[in-house]
């Protein structure tokens, strides 16, 4: 037994799953989990001393890789002054800043401890400002494990095929509907049924939890046109594409301006931060200016906050263009080689983003997400780990590539797939 499966066994004695997030127990994928010991631009290396191309990066947040210097010398010079202060901070201004200076439609910006809490809350300040109580998201989105979301969710509900909601009482759901992703028709009839009560739509812009499944020409239009005609709020949750699909995240890639945004990940660079922001006339309705309560202990903690500031001042000198023509043309030669071997795939990738989905027919929500060959990607999953290539240990996820991938990364995963294709 090796020194990661010994960790395993101990960890699943006293954390439940031996995880601290289910999908990481690599129970979708038939496998054990490996426990890493340390990350280092593209790749990431196990307790075992194995090193694997790191695909996953921590679920989005590294964009620049691991332990890029930058990042990781502000985290140590802000910890030399102290962790947390429970006080005002100038970094907190100057992350906030860099928020609302890339993103359209952000006035203001709070910053919470992740992205269930910003969405969370963007909904709570949603059905707060307008008085309303229903909100429609879309069938395999994932918005965090919030009690109202957790109704068709993706990502790790859906990975773990988690029927229903568990735990959470039937009324905290009774005002979530449900509309299948890219269906505007959809969308149309519940604003038809319960327009007058809906005070949302929150909406991955670039759907991540279900794999990947970019939104269909004007589905994100139409969202904004049906929020205008009902007096209700537009939430998009960026938490995966802020900062990755383009550093104005999806709001600026697609000219779309949300009245509210929830954000993660890549703000924090890869410490704990969440952030909720929109137009100056909703956000000062956040306590303590509004009465909207929202708080946290260690919101705007100093060491995340470093931490983003130092990944988005880097970030907002790099060639988005430059990495997605890399990827796109990573992708296509990977699709090519299936199609070689006559195997059915369908790689929807974006940006810095992509997903293998073992389908002949296109992805376009989560019904298709699901009738795409799981089995398949878990046999692909096991071979490519086995083979030095760490992806997302779920069907339902999307493998995220950071500007720290190389041509010889991509040709590892190339000839691991190749193994794999026969
Ligand atoms: P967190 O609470 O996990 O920081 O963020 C929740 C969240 C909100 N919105 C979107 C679009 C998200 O993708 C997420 C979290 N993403 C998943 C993976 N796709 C986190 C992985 C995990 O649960 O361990």
């Amino acid at each position: 037994m090796n020194r990661s499966s010994r960790l395993f066994a101990a960890a699943r004695q006293i954390i439940p799953g031996g995880v601290n997030s289910p999908v990481r127990a690599c129970m979708a994928v038939g496998c054990d989990p490996i426990f890493i010991a340390r990350g280092q631009g593209s790749a990431v290396t196990s307790v075992d001393g194995v090193r694997y191309v790191d695909f996953l990066g921590s679920w989005g947040p590294l964009l620049l890789g691991h332990a890029f210097e930058t990042v990781r010398d502000a985290v140590c010079s802000a910890m030399e002054r102290g962790a947390s202060f429970g006080a005002p901070c100038e970094d907190e201004l100057r992350l906030a800043e860099l928020v609302v200076n890339a993103l359209p439609s952000v006035d203001m910006v709070r910053m919470v401890n992740s992205g269930t809490e910003a969405t969370m809350s963007a909904l709570r300040l949603a059905r707060g400002y307008t008085g309303r109580s229903g909100f429609i998201k879309f069938e395999g989105c994932y918005h965090g494990h919030g009690d109202a979301f957790l109704a068709s969710a993706g990502s790790g509900v859906a990975t773990l095929s988690i029927p229903g909601t568990p735990g959470v009482p039937p009324a905290v759901v009774a005002n979530t509907f449900l509309a299948p992703y890219n269906d505007l028709e959809a969308v149309r009839r519940l604003f038809s049924s319960h327009g007058p009560d809906i005070a949302a739509v929150i909406v991955e812009p670039v759907a991540g939890n279900m794999g990947l499944v970019p939104p269909s020409p004007g589905f994100l239009q139409g969202l904004r046109d049906l929020c205008d005609a009902h007096g209700s709020l537009l939430i998009f949750d960026e938490v995966i594409t802020g900062f990755r699909v383009s550093y104005r995240g999806a709001q600026g890639r697609f000219g779309i301006a949300p009245d509210l945004t929830a954000l993660g990940k890549i703000i924090g660079g890869g410490l704990p931060v969440g952030a909720y922001g929109g137009n100056r006339a909703i956000m000062e309705s956040v306590a303590p200016c509004g009465e909207i309560y929202q708080a946290g202990t260690l919101s705007g903690n100093p060491l995340a906050m470093a931490a983003g500031i130092a990944t988005l001042e880097e970030l907002r000198r790099r060639d988005y263009a430059a990495l997605e023509e890399r990827v796109e043309a990573f992708c296509r030669e990977l699709e090519d080689l299936f199609r070689r071997k006559g195997i059915a795939v369908h790689i929807s990738r974006l940006a810095s983003m992509f997903t293998l989905f073992f389908s002949s027919a296109p992805v376009t929500d989560f019904t298709s997400a699901k009738a795409a060959d799981s089995g398949c990607y878990a046999r692909f999953f096991r071979h490519m780990r086995d083979n030095g290539i760490f992806l997302a240990p779920s069907a339902f996820e999307t493998a995220m590539v950071s500007f720290c991938h190389t041509d010889a990364d991509f040709n590892a995963t190339l000839e691991a797939a190749l193994s794999f294709a026969g």
